[in-house]
């Protein structure tokens, strides 16, 4: 990672949001490629930046101030920046450890579970990345194909995290005690940390950094 020389996040994620909130996908770009070359860290970017306005474009959404279409355009903005910038992420695997990251079944918010796969790619983890609305046997099966030594499952929505359980009881199920150490992380996880292990789950983080910490802890 690049040394970090860029102080003001909190006045970026300001200008980041106004800029799309006036349809201005391209300033919000140069925006962010500019601070990136100006000494900006990735890992700031993405939670300080980010994040943050994706958390803010939803209180927006939530109290009707802005519309679906306002906040699909945020999202997808968000999306385009963070896939274009992979190239300065992209890690040589040195770690030799591989981590799969997914959404369970019927969860749809995948920037979260992305970015926490950025992260493990930063610090030169493997990285298979599967998104959103992973059905179960999906996950077994690509895990029987990829040797994981973390399975982090995300969940964003409250009324998902059942579905956690059941991916949870499916690779148990299958694997025995070969199977991948489990973290999960999403938005009822930090609200009520007691689901962790209501799921099943062996551990979870708050964010993105905080799951890489967590991450290596697990496959010592
Ligand atoms: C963008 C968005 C969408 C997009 C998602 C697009 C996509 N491709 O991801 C769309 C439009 C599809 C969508 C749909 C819906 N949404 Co929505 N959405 C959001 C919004 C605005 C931002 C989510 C986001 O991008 N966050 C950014 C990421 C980076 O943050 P994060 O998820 O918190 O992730 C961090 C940590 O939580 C943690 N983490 C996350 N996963 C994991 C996993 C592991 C293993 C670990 C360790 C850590 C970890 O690390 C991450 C990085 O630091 C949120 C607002 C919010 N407060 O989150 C609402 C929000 C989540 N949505 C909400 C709702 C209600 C819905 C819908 C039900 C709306 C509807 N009526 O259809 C549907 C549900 C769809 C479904 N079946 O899942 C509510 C949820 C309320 C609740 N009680 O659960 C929210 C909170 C909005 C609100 N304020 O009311 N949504």
């Amino acid at each position: 990672m690049t040394e970090d020389r860029h102080a003001d996040t909190a006045q970026m994620a300001e200008q980041y949001q106004h800029l799309l909130l006036e349809g201005n996908r391209d300033a919000a770009t140069r925006l962010v490629m500019e601070a990136l070359d100006g000494g900006l860290s990735i890992s700031r970017l993405y939670l300080e930046v980010f994040q943050h306005t994706q958390h803010r474009i939803g209180d927006l959404w939530q109290a009707n101030r802005i519309s679906v279409a306002m906040e699909h355009y945020c999202t997808a903005a968000t999306q385009l920046i963070m896939a274009s910038i992979f190239p300065r992420i992209m890690g040589d695997g040195s770690a030799n450890r591989t981590v799969v990251g997914c959404c369970a079944n019927t969860e749809i918010h995948e920037l979260g579970i992305r970015m926490v796969c950025d992260f493990f790619e930063m610090e030169n983890w493997t990285t298979q990345f599967l998104g959103s609305g992973m059905p179960n046997d999906d996950v077994v099966s690509f895990l029987d194909r990829h040797n994981a030594d973390v399975l982090c499952i995300s969940c964003t929505t409250t009324y998902n995290t059942r579905r956690v359980k059941e991916l949870i009881d499916a690779v148990r199920s299958t694997f025995g005690h070969k199977a991948p150490p489990v973290m999960v992380g999403g938005r009822p996880f930090t609200m009520a940390p007691d689901l962790v292990s209501a799921v099943g789950a062996d551990a979870w983080a708050p964010d993105a950094l905080q799951a890489v910490k967590v991450g290596k802890d697990l496959t010592q």
